[in-house]
């Protein structure tokens, strides 16, 4: 067993309460995941990039760091890792969805905001979280009002540059967005001292692009009756992407995936032919938040997709053609980050689309939308949802909940409840 205490040291977090975050996690993770019958052998990979979460990956990024090179933290998947890439820098996603840091952010941030927020911000100021700590700078972003209002806060403990987001997919957002993109390119060669080139940018593209490509295919293997995979393992899978080292993650995906399609021909799957099949859209569900899945779960279903940021707006538009020049490039990767269906823009239409064609395609006999408790966006944006769904005549259940575990005894009783009625 390595020690990394002198590696957490030099990044200055609190080691007692580091301690006992490290403390729940082993059991956590052993009841929610390794206690499932029949999963990939695959999963292995990922099993072990957990149990080195706050280790082997610090490290990695630690070298990294020693040899001269940045590491970029984000909160946002409209922040294009591609152009981090190019700089010479390794991003990494610092959404936290633990219950462990929120009272930390509750000493600064008002209690009603989003859990999100919450926990990502709790982690600095706490300094729990070995990522930010080892990260050189964060790109926050103008997405919800709770974000932007957390960024000028976090600013005051770590070096936040802001990205700023169109509220409207209109000729001037993207214009907006584009120049934005162009001032962030300049930000990074600033920090990095690198330049983007347009050889490197088609690089680093090509490196994301594969692992979307993965994503999309383990997501397109959970279309087979029975399931091959469990929601909770395809989950992880999704929340491992935000900061494993891409290439090799990719590598292991595609393993997954080639693993799932001879289970797929079989017939074998990771829960029985008659489980019902479900789809939750909503808010991200950032690491290690499983609260959600693993209750439909343990219930009898199977989570047959995510329509979030930690799901399938994070992976699904790839690249449009581009002639190879940066600023060619530069415009191809505003019109891809600009299909990401975020609640924040208004309107939003195309992410009802995106939910009805997800919910016919992957069979689903009901949809979960999920809901952080203060997370304005998606909880008005659900009224349009339950009505579209409706003309579709597919059912809807709306969970509004937070990261404690004060309420899993009545979301579990509500879940059953949807589950028999789909049942019937
Ligand atoms: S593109 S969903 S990752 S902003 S849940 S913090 S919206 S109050 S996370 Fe998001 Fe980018 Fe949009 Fe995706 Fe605010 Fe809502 Fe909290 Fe949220």
């Amino acid at each position: 067993m390595v020690d990394y205490r002198s590696m957490w040291s030099e990044l200055a977090l609190d080691l007692d309460k580091h301690d006992l975050l490290l403390q729940a996690l082993p059991r956590m993770y052993a009841d929610t995941f390794l206690s499932q019958d029949n999963r990939p052998k695959a999963m292995g990979y990922f099993d072990f990039v957990i149990s080195e979460i706050h280790g082997l990956r610090v490290k990695e990024l630690m070298d990294h760091k020693a040899g001269g090179g940045k590491v970029v933290g984000l909160f946002c998947v409209f922040v294009p890792e591609d152009l981090i890439i190019a700089a010479g820098a390794i991003p990494v996603g610092l959404c936290a969805g633990t219950q462990f840091s929120v009272p930390d952010a509750e000493e600064v941030l008002p209690r009603n905001t989003c859990a999100l927020i919450k926990s990502s911000f709790g982690f600095k100021f706490g300094r729990t979280c070995p990522y930010v700590q080892a990260s050189d700078f964060v790109i926050g972003e103008t997405t919800c009002d709770g974000k932007k209002k957390m960024y000028e806060l976090l600013a005051e403990y770590h070096p936040t540059y802001v990205m700023e987001v169109p509220q409207k997919k209109t000729t001037l957002g993207r214009e907006l967005f584009l120049e934005e993109l162009r001032r962030l390119k300049a930000k990074l060669e600033q920090e990095t001292g690198a330049a983007i080139t347009a050889e490197r940018l088609v690089e680093a593209t090509a490196l994301v692009e594969a692992k979307r490509r993965a994503l999309r295919r383990l997501h397109s293997a959970r279309k087979a009756r029975p399931a091959p995979i469990s929601g909770l393992d395809a989950l992880l899978v999704t929340q491992v992407a935000f900061y494993d080292d891409t290439a090799r993650f990719t590598e292991n995906v595609n393993a997954l995936c080639d693993e799932l399609d001879g289970r797929i021909a079989s017939g074998e799957g990771a829960c029985p032919a008659d489980a019902p099949r479900i789809l939750v859209s909503g808010s991200p569900m950032a690491i290690p938040n499983w609260k959600l899945h693993r209750i439909l779960q343990d219930s009898g279903a199977v989570v047959v997709g995510e329509e979030s940021c930690t799901g399938t707006r994070y992976f699904t538009y790839p690249s449009p053609e581009h002639d190879g020049s940066l600023a060619g490039q530069l415009e191809a990767i505003a019109d891809r980050q600009l299909e990401t269906h975020c609640a924040c823009f208004t309107p939003n239409d195309e992410r009802i689309e995106d939910i009805l064609t997800l919910a016919r395609d992957w069979a689903a006999e009901g949809v979960v939308h999920y809901n952080l408790q203060f997370c304005h966006t998606f909880a008005n944006e659900a009224l349009k949802v339950e009505r579209a769904l409706a003309r579709e005549n597919v059912p809807l259940l709306r969970i509004e909940t937070d990261y404690s575990d004060e309420d899993m005894g009545q979301l579990k009783t509500r879940v059953e409840a949807f589950l028999e009625m789909l049942r019937r």
